[in-house]
């Protein structure tokens, strides 16, 4: 067995290094040390390893030493782009099915068959209005519908572009998009597509796969991100600044824990609700209470909406169960690790999945309907209340450490907050900022933690350097979890920023009667990338210019899921520069690096010189800021500012 790292090198948050150290104690295997014992692949890690068809599988060997081709003919450039889209079509579709998820929800809803309401009416007029749809004399249930209808569209429709792309793209990015033949038509058509041309002898041309790619990446955009966060924010309420707690000293001990995970709020915002109802029934079996912790996503969207706590992200899941007070832990889709029930098993924590489509072997499934969420949300509250008085008091260990965290920035509370300075025209400070230099760009940090890497320190780092540099952080994801936990979220972090920046921070929250606005503004979960790109959006709207020419960019510096990949080809196809410190699988491909790392003068067709942004690999984070911070005077200079 190979050695597990010192404690100190899995992460640099204290309450996770404990909790491994009890975990190895007590026999308990979690994804930080199965990450010591994988040795990785050099064939997949450079992404030159096929398994399309059942010839293969073939892999191309490095420097020329043996088969430069697989059975078919297949060269080492069609296989990396043809891996590289099958990468962006899975982070698609994970996000398109929230989407369309979210899309039959509000249907419901308004049809009333699911027992949700419709929370943010402003938005949904809002929304409406943007699609075009006739509001006058309709009740909004109505709106609702015809909302949700035209949302569905965008996974039925054969002609034309989708919905979304149209209400929510920059003119010129779609310009560019419609020019390259690459904007979707509707999100399971390109799914689907895009996965049987990645098919033994279907498209073997590199160039037409990476733009294959660009598709996926806008699918994940408007029919992922921009679909759900739209409909999100209609029906559980457009986020407003809030404040909780972060880190694993969250779980109470007199109280029933109950971790959601995943990534949908349907389900978590139905268990935080039932949890408040059934607080009575806590305190029969002896609890103070119930104690909602939120863990990836679902902490995001449960943190932005209902100020509801975030115990851990991605790469720490299981060492939530590893306290010995979480009564149950319920799922929903994605990133929800299968070794989270063999931790679970060493403990008195149920795992309860949730949809039909995602189940764990071993764990106990309540399956969940919007249409019978009321009655859902009680069992899994009840399951939870039960186990109560399983707890093995030997095995209880809880970090103390919580941190406070400032969170809730949606677009809507940047402008509404920038209304306090410009009521006029609130979006004038902070180009006023930017223009002149107080603010050097605007970059957003975003994406996961991953086991294999030493977790919070790439996001951390990353995000310190750019502060340090004048440069406003805003981020989403797990990489939000990492910054919230070292106070980059409330006011001690100011003590990282530049001078400048602190006093735009300073300037703005003053207005609003706080200190200041925390260093890094909290914008939500992974689908929350939307707010990001709408802010973009309107910035370069206001500018009358394209936003390949702002100084903005986007880092990812541990992600672990392709999902991330095509978040990042959705902001690279607006011409935003993307930094991702873990190995996006490519480098087996001179040709595919080429086009997606590449720059204006490289030879062939880039993704700068197309889009005006490029990829950007480079693991050592102060190295990957020092490369955004470049790209961000080298757009700044084009400008003229
Ligand atoms: Ni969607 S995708 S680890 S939970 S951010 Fe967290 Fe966020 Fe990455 Fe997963
Ligand atoms: Fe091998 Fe070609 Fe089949 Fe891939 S598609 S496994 S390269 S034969």
């Amino acid at each position: 067995m190979s050695k597990l790292r010192d404690i100190q090198d899995v992460s640099i948050d204290q309450g996770v290094q404990e909790l491994l150290e009890k975990a190895r104690r007590e026999g308990v295997d979690t994804a930080f040390d199965r990450a010591d014992q994988m040795s990785t692949c050099g064939f997949g890690s450079t992404g030159v390893c096929c398994r399309h068809c059942l010839e293969g599988p073939c892999r191309i060997a490095p420097n020329g030493k043996g088969p430069q081709r697989g059975i078919c003919g297949a060269d080492v450039h069609t296989i990396v782009a043809r891996n590289f889209l099958s990468h962006l079509t899975e982070g698609a579709a994970g996000h398109a099915e929230h989407g369309r998820e979210v899309a039959l929800t509000l249907l419901e809803a308004a049809e009333g068959t699911a027992p949700y309401e419709i929370k943010d009416q402003g938005k949904l007029l809002k929304v409406a209005q943007d699609l075009k749809i006739d509001i006058t004399n309709k009740e909004p249930k109505e709106i609702a519908k015809e909302v949700a209808l035209k949302a569905l569209e965008d996974f039925s429709k054969q002609k034309g572009i989708m919905n979304w792309v149209e209400l929510r793209a920059h003119k010129d990015s779609l310009a560019t998009w419609n020019e390259l033949g690459v904007t979707p038509v509707n999100a399971h058509l390109e799914i689907s597509k895009s996965v049987a041309r990645s098919a033994m002898g279907c498209d073997a041309d590199p160039l037409n796969l990476v733009l294959g790619g660009i598709t996926m990446g806008l699918v994940d955009g408007y029919a992922g991100l921009h679909l759900s966060t739209d409909l999100q924010d209609i029906l559980f309420g457009t986020p407003k600044a809030v404040k909780a707690q972060y880190a694993m000293g969250v779980l109470k001990e007199d109280m029933i824990n109950i971790a959601v995970h995943g990534h949908v709020p349907m389900l978590s915002e139905k268990v935080v609700e039932w949890a408040r109802k059934l607080n009575s029934e806590a305190k029969e079996v002896g609890a103070k209470g119930i104690n909602i912790v939120g863990v990836c996503c679902t902490g995001n969207e449960l943190l932005m909406r209902q100020g509801v706590s975030v115990a851990s992200s991605f790469s720490s899941q299981e060492l939530v169960i590893v306290s010995g007070v979480l009564e149950a832990m319920v799922v929903d889709i994605q990133c929800v690790m299968p070794g989270i029930q063999a931790v679970a098993e060493c403990y008195h924590t149920d795992i309860i999945t949730t949809l039909p489509y995602v189940k764990i072997p071993g764990a106990s499934h309540i399956e969940f309907h919007p249409e019978d969420a009321d009655e859902a949300a009680q069992a899994i509250v009840r399951k939870a209340i039960g186990n109560f008085t399983k707890r093995d008091p030997a095995k209880i260990a809880i970090p103390q450490e919580t941190v406070e965290a400032y969170a809730g920035f949606s677009t809507e509370q940047v402008v509404e907050a920038l209304a306090l300075i410009n009521q006029e025209d609130p979006l004038q400070p902070l180009i006023e900022a930017i223009t002149s230099g107080k603010i050097r760009g605007v970059a957003a940090i975003v994406g996961c933690t991953n086991p294999k890497e030493k977790q919070d320190i790439g996001n951390v780092t990353v995000a310190k350097e750019l502060l340090k540099n004048n440069v406003l952080v805003v981020a989403t994801g797990c990489a939000a979890h990492s910054l919230a936990k070292h106070n980059l979220m409330n006011p001690q972090g100011l003590a990282y920023c530049g001078e400048e920046l602190r006093q735009v921070l300073e300037g703005i929250g003053q207005a609003a009667g706080l200190p200041s606005l925390p260093p890094v503004l909290h914008m939500g979960s992974c689908v929350d990338n939307s707010r990001p790109a709408d802010l973009l959006t309107a910035i370069a709207n206001k500018l009358g210019l394209p936003i390949r020419s702002l100084p903005v960019v986007g880092s990812c510096p541990e992600t672990h899921s392709p999902k991330a990949l095509s978040i990042g080809t959705f902001f690279i196809a607006h011409g935003v520069d993307v930094h991702v410190g873990v190995s996006p699988q490519v480098s087996g491909s001179s040709v595919v690096t080429e086009m997606l790392c590449g720059d204006k003068v490289s030879e062939g067709v880039t993704a700068e010189k197309v889009f005006g942004g490029k990829l950007i690999y480079e693991t050592d984070p102060v190295k990957g800021a020092q490369l955004l911070l470049e790209r961000i005077d080298s757009k700044r200079a084009a400008l003229g500012i």
